[in-house]
């Protein structure tokens, strides 16, 4: 990262609106004017706004939606988690880009963000569908003292931690589908990707994918999933919100990380307890009709709890309380179950 460039840029943002002349710049930053135009010309292509005028200065015009290591460190509340954080326009999949540096010894709360992702990759090996520079696309890599059981609690915690951060951000009623969807109005705006590097029964490292559809038009989806996914901008346009939503992915990161780095002491002080409690306020599942399969059978049943563990407990039709620990249910009235 360039620091004198993002200098600039800090002084511009202090400023927003206004011109700050050419030679104030160079000699609060003590770089030659040559520099400071540089700069100029190299944060413009990179999409910020700036007016340049030759008697007055520059100008940066309007806050906008840039993504680069400045923005997302600027104002960053956390205590370790993003402290390193690597920023790309483009990797095959932050969360392979995430592992394969945890495996070469990344410290814990190590962030990766890109703009566009050419593989993006969902649970079981299915896809995840990236729109380049419309999203959030980041993985974290953590290194909990835990062993494998407790894994589960970071994959809830982290929806906790994404719906808590959207509904702060935009008041949008955001709800997690067992296990971490999140859901607005029936529709998914955010997977997350939890995977993990283990011996024997320690975890070596976590790494959690998040990927939050946030300006993506109806269009910007593959035709296969229209029906089901939505972003913050579309949420926002159809509840009636329209123009309401400032789409500043930086900041919207920020209070992700914010919020998981509670949650990361709140496992680390044993209370997980609260974390399911949160998940539960935040769940569209529970209470809910849902269909699971269990070993090839599909039972039809209410989702009444979910466990320490990170199990759902469904009270089935036939009576019989079953417990499914991962994969996939329907529940009634989100993605077309009706
Ligand atoms: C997930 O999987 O929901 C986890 C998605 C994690 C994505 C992040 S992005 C950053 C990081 N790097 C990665 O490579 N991955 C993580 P799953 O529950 O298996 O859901 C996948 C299914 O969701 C697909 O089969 C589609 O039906 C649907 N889907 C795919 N892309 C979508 C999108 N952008 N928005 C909503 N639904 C989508």
């Amino acid at each position: 990262m360039s620091n004198s460039k993002y200098k600039v840029l800090s002084v511009l943002k202090k400023n927003i609106g206004e011109y700050v002349s050419g030679e104030s710049l160079s000699e609060t930053l003590g770089v030659t004017r040559a520099a400071v135009w540089k700069y100029i010309k190299e944060l413009k292509q990179q999409g910020y706004k700036i007016d340049s005028s030759t008697k007055k200065g520059y100008m940066l015009e309007h806050s906008s939606d840039n993504l680069n290591e400045y923005e997302l460190m600027e104002g960053l509340k956390t205590e370790f988690i993003g402290k390193r954080l690597e920023y790309f326009d483009v990797l095959d999949s932050t969360n392979n880009y995430a592992k394969k540096i945890a495996a070469e010894g990344c410290e814990n709360g190590t962030v990766v963000v890109a703009d566009n992702q050419t593989e993006g990759r969902g649970r079981m090996g299915r896809t995840w569908y990236t729109a380049c520079g419309k999203g959030i696309w980041m993985t974290l890599v953590l290194r909990p003292p835990i062993q494998i059981e407790e894994v589960q609690l970071f994959t809830l915690g982290a929806a906790v931690a994404v719906a808590r951060a959207i509904r702060s951000l935009t008041g949008f009623e955001a709800g997690i589908k067992w296990p971490n969807d999140i859901i607005l109005e029936g529709r998914k705006v955010c997977g997350i990707l939890t995977e993990m590097s283990s011996e024997e029964s320690n975890v070596n490292f976590i790494v959690i994918g998040i990927g939050i559809n946030v300006s993506h038009t109806l269009e910007d989806f593959p035709e296969d999933i229209r029906d089901r996914a939505t972003s913050l901008m579309l949420y926002s346009d159809k509840s009636g919100k329209k123009g309401q939503l400032i789409l500043d992915r930086a900041d919207l990161i920020k209070n992700i990380l914010f919020e998981i780095e509670k949650i990361y002491s709140k496992i680390n002080n044993n209370s997980s307890k609260e974390i399911l409690g949160d998940w539960k306020t935040y769940s569209v599942t529970l209470g809910s009709k849902v269909r699971i399969i269990i070993k090839g059978t599909e039972y039809e049943g209410t989702a009444v709890d979910i466990e320490q563990d990170g199990s759902l407990t469904v009270e089935c039709i036939d009576g019989v309380r079953r417990r499914v620990l991962s994969g996939e249910i329907q529940v009634r009235g989100i993605f077309g179950y009706i």
